[in-house]
């Protein structure tokens, strides 16, 4: 229970409206996207700008009230979500960043524009769009989540293979530390050496040192000419030698995702149409994506090879669109075939390329010895797999098992969904315990009274989640 001088302070500085305690009006950012963690804030409280956010930090400093920061809330490791409760001894509110809108100051010739942490991806793609470019992130998500989430995150998405993940597109921040001062700079210098760089330090922190409020953000060329193809493939082997031939031969290549062939299954269950293509077991479906200022077509059907046999290629948006369904889509598949039921397992790991088909083995081995329903896909060239356990009796197992043999494959235990409280007890495994005194370190001269964000990226118990009926996933 919070102290009610601070919920009446808080209302002060971000105004009545903006301070939610009631229990129907906080439910949807108290349960993350995954439907597994969830926790109680005291109120979520929703600044409008730089200033409110550092008012809110100041007030909960002095209160001693935790903050958990909060975007788009499609996080699925409960790092944008109270903690369960019991599991700390202060009251949170949640931040949500999601006022911060607002889209300034593009500029096409450094290809950049500023944007408030509370833009979501698809407003950061309609807003370079509009002045003929394009964001170079793309992912499912993209209609809810946001700015500052990606950067909390380092989110990565389908066009990392060309672009790299967000730590590539962040060219400036602004932050407000837990103290309410501002740090950063939204100049965006692609060169600037005169100290330590916030994007790169606060990029991936998630909500743990700074609570981010705006970023100038790289923008990428507007492609005019777009194809897309769905291949099978008879191995995760020879799925990895096609990405490596189609990368070195294809300048327009933009993504290569991989669906396994029990996914690609559920989804075509779920759009009521069978995928064109039916790659075998150990197989897999590779959704592959080049867009050019030239129609790359062509090249990409050469590039196939003999495999351009076994595909759909589609240059119609509407068509193209009918592809990317079997992407896009599984997980909303998922969700229906476990609705009523306990929400998916969900691990996020990866591995070098040439360890990826060891791990799909082990995944699917330890899926069998549990007994659940194992749907996997994910993102190819960067050895990046979702493993999502449908039924899973028990989690914790699967993920000892799986995660320890990530580590040992010299991968890691998360490739773009951030570590939230979901993996803090296996972060030993890809971190030294130097490497972690020195973070911690990090985080304490930021934040010495420890309010942002705790239990977030810090070793805590297992946090497997809640085994209990799913809420609905809301989004503001
Ligand atoms: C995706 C999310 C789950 O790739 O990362 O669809
Ligand atoms: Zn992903």
């Amino acid at each position: 229970v919070a102290p009610p001088a601070v919920v009446s302070d808080l209302r002060s500085a971000v105004g009545d409206a903006h301070v939610l305690v009631d229990e129907d009006a906080r439910a949807g950012y108290e349960t993350d996207w995954s439907g597994r963690y969830t926790g109680r804030a005291v109120a979520v409280v929703r600044p409008g700008t730089t200033h409110e956010v550092a008012e809110v930090l100041r007030i909960c400093r002095t209160a001693g009230v935790d903050v958990v920061p909060q975007g788009g809330n499609t996080g699925l490791v409960g790092g944008g979500v109270p903690r369960p409760e019991g599991s700390t001894e202060r009251p949170a509110i949640v931040l949500s960043t999601r006022r911060l809108g607002g889209v300034s100051a593009a500029d096409p010739d450094a290809m950049q524009l500023t944007a408030g942490a509370g833009v979501t991806i698809a407003e950061w793609q309609a807003a370079a769009r509009a002045v003929g470019l394009d964001a170079p992130l793309d992912f499912a998500a993209r209609d809810s989540a946001t700015v500052g989430g990606a950067i909390a995150t380092n989110a990565g998405g389908s066009r990392v293979l060309r672009f790299g993940t967000m730590r590539s597109q962040v060219a400036g921040i602004e932050a407000v530390l837990a103290d309410g001062r501002v740090v950063g700079s939204l100049a965006g210098l692609p060169k600037e050496t005169a100290g330590l760089h916030w994007p790169s330090v606060l990029t991936g922190s998630e909500g743990t040192l700074a609570v981010v409020t705006a970023a100038r953000l790289r923008l990428v060329p507007r492609f005019e000419h777009v194809v897309t193809a769905l291949v099978a493939t008879a191995s995760i082997g020879e799925a990895v030698d096609l990405t490596g031939r189609l990368r070195r031969q294809l300048g327009s290549l933009d993504s290569v995702e991989i669906i396994d062939p029990a996914a690609l299954a559920l989804v075509g269950g779920h759009l009521g149409r069978a995928a064109p293509v039916t790659p075998p077991p150990g197989g897999a479906a590779l959704l592959v994506e080049c867009a050019g200022h030239v129609d790359p077509t062509s090249d990409l059907v050469a590039a196939l090879g003999d495999i351009a046999g076994d595909s759909a290629v589609a240059v119609d948006p509407l068509q193209r669109a009918h592809l990317i369904a079997f992407r896009d889509r599984i997980t909303e598949a998922m969700n229906q075939a476990s609705a009523g039921g306990v929400p998916p397992f969900k691990l996020d790991v990866a591995v070098p390329l040439g360890a990826l088909e060891e791990l799909a083995a082990v995944a699917r081995r330890a899926a069998a010895d549990d007994g659940c329903r194992l749907i996997a896909f994910g993102h190819l060239a960067e050895g990046n797999l979702h493993l999502n356990h449908l039924g899973a009796r028990d989690p914790a197992t699967i993920a000892a098992t799986v995660l320890s043999a990530v580590a040992d494959l010299g991968g890691t235990i998360s490739a773009e969904h951030g570590i939230g409280i979901a993996k803090t007890p296996w972060l030993h495994l890809v971190r030294s315990s130097a490497d972690l005194g020195a973070q911690a370190a990090v985080r304490a001269a930021l934040d010495p009274a420890g309010i942002l964000n705790p239990g977030v990226l810090a070793p805590r118990p297992p946090a497997i989640g809640r085994a209990a009926t799913p809420t609905a996933p809301q989004v503001p």
